[in-house]
């Protein structure tokens, strides 16, 4: 690692570890703008007009014409495209404990082989069950930042074995974690409160797909999909996002085979780049039931063309790895995008979506992402059912429960307890049901 490259690193832990990235803290050396005034003027693409100027006007045209449209947009200009399931996958459950957290959840862990190379790249998911509900069961599924094992100090959770950010927290060193690291993030899990729910929750560490550096695309799961003599993606292929999201997707696949899960019935969710990374994996992937982003930002629910808080140009300098190459174009011209981030939820409809921001996150932009969020109001009402319930940007703490849901809660960027109230009772409002 290059020294600026190591300053990232360390600042990117502090972001992700101790939630302490609020209104662009870690990162005062360098300006951004967070005056309202000074955002300039812009023009949104219109989600329900084609490249070719044709206006959709009937629920058929978004799906035939204008949907397949835009998800091929974002994947050309931005996350660039992901593959699709490998042939050679396979699943092995390696441990089920039907007594986990003193008997209120069976625990699974289930080892995804990507090929037919048990040495060859793989992801390892957990799953808690409720004990108390009636199974099939709905399941929220997310991807965590520093292992399984630190989403709770149940000491029956593998330690992963994948490189790891070193972080006194979680007590990794040398990439390596440690036992200490059981249960360092739970405050951002609480497992038990959504067991008590009747839903079940599974989740993934991104480092499995895709360690955060960048390194040119030769760890994680890129190399495994190269054709011969290709060394890196090319401009419009995948990056890691693309890779933590194709990881969502594929942890979806087993779920699909675990009749202990109603898979018509997994919300999938994340915190800031992991927001980012559940807003693509749910707008490729429609079996997600909901989709819900916390503090998602630049490159997630945030309008790019705003320059307020992170910035395209800013974002692909510092994170050269989460998008495709092609994305880089688009620094200080974020006009000339064929899409916008209200496009990209869109691409979730007519699905329950949730965008939830906080007030002292300016960084990713509050009000960027409610405008998104009510940017894609129309393709909603246009599938049929109601968008986002809310003219202007609601009060603090004061949740918007539509279809397209939103809040912004007093606080930092991170997750918490309050977050995750407000997940379950849209979960219960729009999952229940079904
Ligand atoms: C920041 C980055 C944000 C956000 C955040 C995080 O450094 O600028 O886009 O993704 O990291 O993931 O914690």
């Amino acid at each position: 690692m290059r020294r600026w490259q190591a300053f990232l690193a360390m600042a990117a832990v502090w972001a992700v570890g101790g939630g302490l990235l609020a209104a662009g803290a870690a990162w005062s050396a360098e300006p951004a703008n967070y005056d309202e005034s000074k955002v300039r003027a812009y023009t949104l693409p219109d989600p329900l007009v084609c490249l070719d100027g044709a206006k959709i006007t009937d629920p058929k045209l978004w799906w035939e014409k204008r949907r397949p449209e835009i998800l091929k947009l974002f994947e050309e200009h931005m996350y660039g495209k992901s593959p699709g399931r490998p042939k050679d996958m396979k699943f092995e459950v390696r441990s089920v404990e039907p007594k986990a957290l003193d008997g209120l959840a069976t625990r699974k862990e289930i080892r995804v082989y990507f090929s037919a190379d048990p040495k060859g790249p793989k992801m390892d998911l957990l799953l808690y069950l409720p004990n108390g509900a009636s199974r099939p069961v709905p399941v929220f599924l997310g991807t965590n930042f520093q292992g399984n094992h630190t989403i709770h100090p149940d000491p029956g959770i593998s330690i992963t074995e994948s490189w790891v950010w070193n972080d006194p927290a979680t007590g990794a060193k040398n990439n390596r974690a440690s036992p200490e690291g059981r249960g360092s993030m739970a405050r951002r899990w609480p497992v038990e409160k959504i067991l008590k729910r009747g839903y079940g929750l599974a989740t993934i560490y991104y480092g499995d797909l895709d360690p955060d550096y960048d390194d040119g695309f030769q760890n994680g799961v890129h190399p495994l999909f190269y054709r011969p003599g290709q060394t890196r993606p090319e401009p419009n292929q995948w990056g890691a996002i693309g890779a933590w999201a194709w990881g969502l997707s594929r942890a979806l696949d087993y779920l699909e085979t675990d009749s202990d899960v109603d898979a018509k019935r997994v919300a999938v969710m994340g915190h800031s780049r992991l927001g980012k990374t559940a807003l693509w994996a749910g707008a490729q992937d429609q079996r997600f039931a909901l989709v819900i982003s916390n503090n998602s930002g630049c490159g997630g629910a945030a309008l790019s063309r705003r320059n307020f808080g992170e910035t395209v140009e800013r974002i692909n300098r510092v994170f050269p790895h989460w998008f495709c190459d092609n994305f880089k174009k688009y620094g200080g011209r974020e006009d000339e995008l064929p899409i916008d981030q209200h496009m990209l939820i869109a691409l979730i409809a007519p699905r329950p979506v949730y965008v939830a921001s906080a007030q002292e996150d300016l960084w990713a932009d509050p009000r960027g992402e409610f405008l998104s969020a009510k940017g894609a109001d129309p393709v909603y009402r246009l599938l049929g059912t109601d968008g986002l319930a809310a003219e202007e940007m609601p009060e603090v703490d004061k949740p918007v429960m539509s279809r397209i849901g939103y809040h912004i809660r007093r606080g930092k960027h991170d997750v918490t307890d309050y977050d995750w109230e407000q997940y379950l009772q849209f979960a219960d409002k729009h999952l229940r049901g079904k």
